[in-house]
């Protein structure tokens, strides 16, 4: 039993015994105030303090840049050609924030699971993170997923017990008081409210991981599907966005400016946003930008490689026309061509060309 993380105590406390301990105020002290100050209440345990929620003080806190992109984002576009089933989204299923927290590795380190060097083997483990939350899916049970060991335990892949974003407590829609981010893969493996984690032979058997959340290829229907013959979709694919315009949107002829978000999974930074606005035919670098003010350097290192980086261009527009974005990420990955070639019929991942039609009018 280890003794040596207990809390400050009050020195007025007469203790009964040290180990476990067991203390209470001088009788005078107790009764100078109708209610008991906390330092000055009776002290009883049967064991040292458990560490819980104390992360705060425990661990040095990390500040990391990371977009959360859930797998449904751009679901209603792939629903078009072919229906899927789930939540409809536009394009806005994702958001880039400073998540607060302890790293998920030092916590590990903390209860005697070492951090991941080169010469350390995680042994194919995995950490589950179990939610206090009850859902239909889990039938009435908790929301559940798991990430490999080797990433949890590897410091570099910044995942993170956050309890703050964007320097604030972490509300309760976003997982208050603690939640996990782990950054570059998609969205619902950053499981909220956490209850508990668990270190596990296998990886997670919840719903969200074995019947949901997998890229099955176009020819899967459902009366076809297996789902055990697909692995739970961890990475994100490269994917961007023009965010500036909407479909069928009437412009004026002339000069307009095209903004939007790229951002890829796997800590793989942007390389290149282009955009065409005759569908497709030709196109012409955006640039791009992370941090407001602060150009982002093409061939640098990216310094928020969590985080998505918003791109800009001016173009000229004579007449009605598709206008399009298409990002490659550093490992020269591009955004496939058409939605048709990625359809999956649970709508995920849709990281295809992203397409708007504009009118020119006068
Ligand atoms: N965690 C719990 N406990 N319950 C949930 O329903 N949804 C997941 C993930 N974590 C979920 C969860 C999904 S699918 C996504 S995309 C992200 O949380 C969304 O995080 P946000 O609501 O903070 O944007
Ligand atoms: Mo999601």
């Amino acid at each position: 039993l280890d003794y040596s993380k207990e809390p400050p105590r009050h020195p007025c406390l007469q203790i009964n015994a040290k180990e476990p301990f067991n203390a209470e105020p001088p009788r005078s002290l107790l009764v100078s105030s109708y209610v008991t100050p906390v330092d000055l209440f009776y002290k009883r345990n049967h064991g040292p303090i458990p560490i819980v929620d104390d992360l705060e003080r425990m661990l040095p806190k990390y500040n990391v840049a990371a977009t959360l992109q859930c797998a449904g984002n751009r679901r209603t576009a792939m629903s078009k050609t072919r229906k899927v089933k789930g939540v409809g989204w536009d394009v806005s299923a994702l958001g880039n924030a400073v998540w607060g927290g302890a790293k998920l590795a030092d916590v590990l380190e903390l209860v005697g699971i070492p951090n991941l060097t080169s010469t350390t083997q995680s042994g194919g483990k995995h950490v589950e993170f179990v939610s206090i939350d009850k859902c239909k899916e889990e039938n009435g049970g908790p929301y559940k997923a798991s990430i490999p060991l080797s990433q949890a335990t590897n410091p570099d892949a910044d995942v993170l017990l956050a309890y703050e974003m964007n320097g604030e407590t972490l509300n309760r829609d976003h997982g208050y008081p603690l939640r996990v981010v782990v950054p570059g893969i998609i969205g619902a493996r950053s499981v909220k409210w956490i209850d508990s984690i668990n270190i596990i032979a296998e990886e997670c058997q919840g719903f969200f991981m074995q019947k949901d959340y997998k890229m099955f290829p176009p020819t899967v229907d459902w009366d076809n599907i297996n789902w055990a013959s697909r692995r739970p979709q961890m990475d994100f694919p490269v994917q961007s966005v023009i965010c500036s315009l909407e479909d069928v949107n009437t412009i004026k002829p002339g000069k307009v400016k095209i903004s939007g978000y790229a951002v890829s999974g796997g800590g793989r930074g942007i390389e290149r946003v282009d955009v065409s606005i005759d569908g497709g035919k030709t196109w012409m670098e955006a640039s791009r930008y992370q941090k407001t003010g602060i150009p982002y350097i093409a061939d640098g290192i990216n310094s928020d490689k969590w985080a998505w980086v918003l791109f800009e261009v001016t173009v000229d527009v004579t007449q009605s026309t598709e206008i399009v974005a298409k990002a490659v990420d550093i490992a020269s990955n591009v955004q496939p061509e058409k939605v048709e070639d990625i359809w999956n019929l649970r709508g995920i991942l849709n990281t295809s060309w992203h397409r708007v039609q504009v009118r020119v009018g006068h």
